[in-house]
């Protein structure tokens, strides 16, 4: 691991939390990610799952966690299975989590070898009524392969059909999208270690350059400060390319009089940040470019006014859209009759915005958190509306990540980032 021990009172914390929305009798199962094949013996950097690692901070392979409230023996009330190290596996592969060391990233005192799971989890599910089965219940899932995570459930479902099932997913949508003071304080330096990519890219960019020259100063300033590298795939886009919304080739040649638009952040232990930033690329923006920009930026300003205690996400969204309806009418985008014969399911400004404005951000970049319910203090926002006009080869969106806070406008992770026109000119001009 590149990052810096994270105190074991957070996972402590998240079990706790966990444990207390478990029923009685219950116990509750958390399998690692595999890791993923390519071909042949390669494989893919591996990625913890993070719900696994949310409540453990185990970040392993062969990794499972087992929580028990009410385990007769106490020792068994939280349970971390690891992959039996040994001399020869620290020569090939190097560090894997001795027991003392699982111990201490974790605040969980019965530490077993995986290889005894089936019999220790047997023994359990003799005490246990329930089992809480952890399934992918997010928004926007759409996994094709099946998981460690499904493989369990498969098998145990067929060894237990005795057992009563219970959903671990709606818990963790709740928990998971509040986060602690411990989780800000990593989200924060994610988004601190965007701040540096970003403004090394700001001495950088110049009419000539090329989208994977930005990438690739981005990569080396986010790996130089402990990052793992990109918390999603970046997507750096100039001119036209702005109006490809996943544009993730990152592969044309940037030209004097364009905009870039960068949607390119960092993680850290895990945790995202998520920024977009959009830039000129000979450093001065003209007349008409600013003119959107400004429209932008006025909505996110007054869309993260609108992130405090009680929101209702989805009535968020339309009081945003009518702000860019407004916008895009300054800019001569809409015309009143584009908005009195305006599809109520498909309102005319999204035309030019025809994404959401925000998602829950945290170990997931578009993170677990309740949507259908009322906002709460400390759930971390993104705010990223956008105006794309393919006529004009432009395409502007800015983000940052916000925390609600109990009272007042939400805490910007991102303040120090440079977004004012005059600042990116000044940076840009040295
Ligand atoms: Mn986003």
């Amino acid at each position: 691991m590149k990052y810096e021990l994270i105190p074991s009172t957070l996972f402590k914390k998240n079990r706790k939390k966990f444990m207390a929305r478990m029923k009685p009798k219950s116990i509750a199962v958390f399998n690692s990610n595999d890791i993923y094949p390519i071909s042949a013996d390669s494989t893919m950097p591996f990625q913890q799952h993070r719900d696994l690692f949310y409540l453990s901070g185990a970040d392993q392979e062969e990794t499972v966690l087992v929580l028990f409230p009410s385990a007769l023996d106490k020792k068994h009330r939280e349970i971390l299975f690891v992959r039996e190290t040994n001399d020869h596996i620290a020569i090939w592969e190097g560090e894997k989590l001795t027991k003392e060391k699982a111990t201490q990233v974790s605040g969980i005192h019965t530490i077993y070898w995986l290889k005894d799971f089936d019999k220790i989890f047997f023994d359990l599910m003799t005490e246990a009524e329930t089992i809480y089965l952890n399934t992918n219940e997010h928004y926007r899932q759409a996994v094709v392969t099946q998981t460690r995570e499904d493989r369990f459930i498969e098998k145990t479902k067929q060894k237990f059909p005795a057992h009563l099932v219970a959903k671990s997913n709606p818990i963790l949508q709740e928990i998971r999208g509040i986060k602690e003071p411990e989780e800000i304080i990593l989200m924060q330096k994610a988004c601190d270690i965007t701040e540096k990519g970003f403004r090394r890219v700001l001495n950088f960019v110049k009419p000539g350059v090329w989208e994977y020259e930005i990438e690739a100063e981005l990569l080396h300033e986010f790996v130089s400060n402990r990052s793992k590298g990109f918390s999603y795939t970046p997507i750096i886009a100039a001119g036209n390319s702005a109006n490809v919304l996943h544009y993730i080739e990152n592969n044309r040649q940037c030209q004097k009089g364009d905009l870039i638009l960068m949607d390119v952040a960092a993680e850290y232990a895990n945790y995202s940040s998520d920024l977009t930033r959009t830039i000129p690329v000979s450093g001065t923006f003209n007349k008409r470019q600013k003119e959107v920009y400004l429209a932008v930026l006025r909505v996110k300003n007054e869309a993260t006014k609108m992130l405090v205690p009680g929101t209702i996400w989805a009535e968020y969204h339309k009081e945003v859209g009518k702000i860019m309806t407004s916008e895009l009418l300054g800019l001569g985008l809409l015309d009143k009759a584009d908005i009195q014969n305006e599809d109520k399911e498909w309102p005319a400004y999204k035309k030019y915005f025809m994404h959401g404005t925000s998602h829950h951000i945290g170990l997931d970049t578009h993170d677990y958190g309740q949507l259908k319910t009322p906002m709460k203090a400390n759930m971390v926002f993104t705010v990223e509306p956008g105006i794309y006009i393919p006529d004009e080869k432009m395409g502007i969106r800015l983000e940052d990540d916000v925390v609600i806070q109990e009272k007042g406008a939400p805490i910007n992770l991102m303040k120090n980032i440079p977004i004012a026109v005059e600042e990116i000119e000044q940076l840009m001009a040295n």
